[in-house]
């Protein structure tokens, strides 16, 4: 660090070419991430309130309100006002969450585990490392699907949740809510849903009469909800969302800090110091597109992908693994060989995709930055490359 404080608009300079090499969301470059551009209007408000900090609530009484309407206004969205919860730096920390409040529900299993589908998030295997849990996997069928035979099979004496994924990170398809629901019903254990990507998506979908099935808390044993702002929320990045429906968790398994300044609240999340600006902004998004708004989005995002899958079937060699359900597309190859060489040659074309090598698959995600123009430069420079290795 240098002794003297330099001139701004030298620092901005200096800044500007450093990151020169970052990638931009409206290049059309960026087609793998779950990520978007945040709306204007939320950067606006995030910034105003950039020192809001919801780690010490009872200094931004005003702040901690906004934040109880909103999870009620996304309970309403997600079949069931009534529930409790909390913004988080992401879907990793809010999953995180859930499995802690599974597995301190049941202190009275000695060695606990979960049962996830395999094709969750990595933050289950994080959660699994950080909080000494066993994973059991659930195998998937041909068509991706999750084997709920498979599924019952892996629950036992020891198992203190399932998982089921609404939205899934290489495929955005999901899992059987209710089905898994079923397996569960009656019995002591925590059922978590992990919908951080589809979470602001389905509720639109289903408005706009796409075909839905049962995913969120209208399903009775469903215990708590990922659902992330900064993914298709349109939210600023950081913010994560965790749901639960039985308030009473909070009070059995939530910390205490007793000597804050705005004194001591129970709460669940990780994180100490906990950014108040993107609930705010997050809270300010849903006021200004409404329903109608998300629904456009989500439409526009459908009809994209729709052109992808169009422009997709026209070349030769490779196809999609599944007709998505969201806005989530993954490319194969017509004769099973690797995607890798593929994914390489698109990359040096500057395409910046999602490869899932389990699942031999390159992941499209049509985010809301994501246009038709750089949707159609993609299929040309994709057929020229799959001509080009013979695939
Ligand atoms: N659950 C699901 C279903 C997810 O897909 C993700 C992340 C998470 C939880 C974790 O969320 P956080 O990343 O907020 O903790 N899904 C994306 C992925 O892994 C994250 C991502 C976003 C990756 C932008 C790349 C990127 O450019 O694909």
């Amino acid at each position: 660090m240098q002794e003297e404080g330099l001139e701004k608009r030298f620092i901005l300079n200096l800044l500007e070419k450093k990151l020169e090499k970052d990638f931009s969301y409206d290049s059309g470059a960026i087609l793998g991430s779950m990520c978007t551009e945040p709306l204007d209007v939320a950067k606006e408000i995030y910034l105003k309130y950039i020192s809001k900090n919801l780690g010490d609530p009872g200094l931004f009484l005003g702040t901690a309100a906004l934040e109880d309407e909103l999870i009620c206004e996304i309970g309403e969205l997600f079949g069931n006002k009534n529930i409790i919860g909390t913004f988080t730096t992401g879907g990793s920390e809010a999953n995180l969450i859930a499995m802690r409040i599974a597995r301190n529900l049941r202190s009275d299993i000695k060695n606990p585990e979960v049962v996830v589908p395999v094709s969750a998030h990595i933050s289950f295997d994080k959660a699994a490392d950080l909080l000494n849990l066993r994973l059991r996997k659930v195998k998937l069928l041909d068509n991706y699907k999750v084997d709920l035979n498979h599924f019952e099979s892996l629950i036992n004496k020891n198992t203190c949740a399932v998982v089921g994924v609404a939205g899934t990170t290489s495929l955005g398809l999901i899992d059987p809510v209710e089905e898994i629901g079923n397996l569960v019903e009656g019995k002591d254990i925590f059922f978590h849903v992990d919908a951080a990507f589809g979470g602001f998506v389905l509720p639109f979908l289903k408005r706009l009469g796409y075909q839905v099935p049962l995913w969120d808390f209208s399903v009775k044993s469903v215990g708590s909800i990922t659902a992330d702002p900064h993914k298709m929320g349109l939210g600023v990045i950081p913010s994560g969302g965790y749901f639960v429906k039985d308030a009473s968790i909070l009070q059995k398994t939530g910390f205490e800090i007793p000597y804050l300044a705005g004194g001591p609240f129970k709460h669940f999340h990780i994180v100490g110091t906990r950014p108040g600006g993107p609930i705010i902004a997050f809270w300010v998004i849903l006021k200004y597109l409404g329903i109608n708004g998300f629904n456009e989005i989500v439409k526009k995002c459908m009809d994209n992908t729709e052109y992808l899958v169009q422009r997709i079937s026209e070349i030769r060699g490779i196809k999609l693994a599944v007709d998505p359900v969201m806005n989530v597309v993954g490319i194969t190859t017509e004769n099973g060989v690797s995607i890798c060489e593929l994914e390489k040659a698109l990359r040096n074309d500057n395409w910046m995709l999602g490869k899932f090598l389990d699942l031999n698959l390159i992941r499209v995600v049509i985010m809301p930055h994501v246009k038709r123009e750089h949707l159609s430069n993609f299929a040309v420079d994709l057929e020229k490359i799959v001509k080009k290795l013979k695939l």
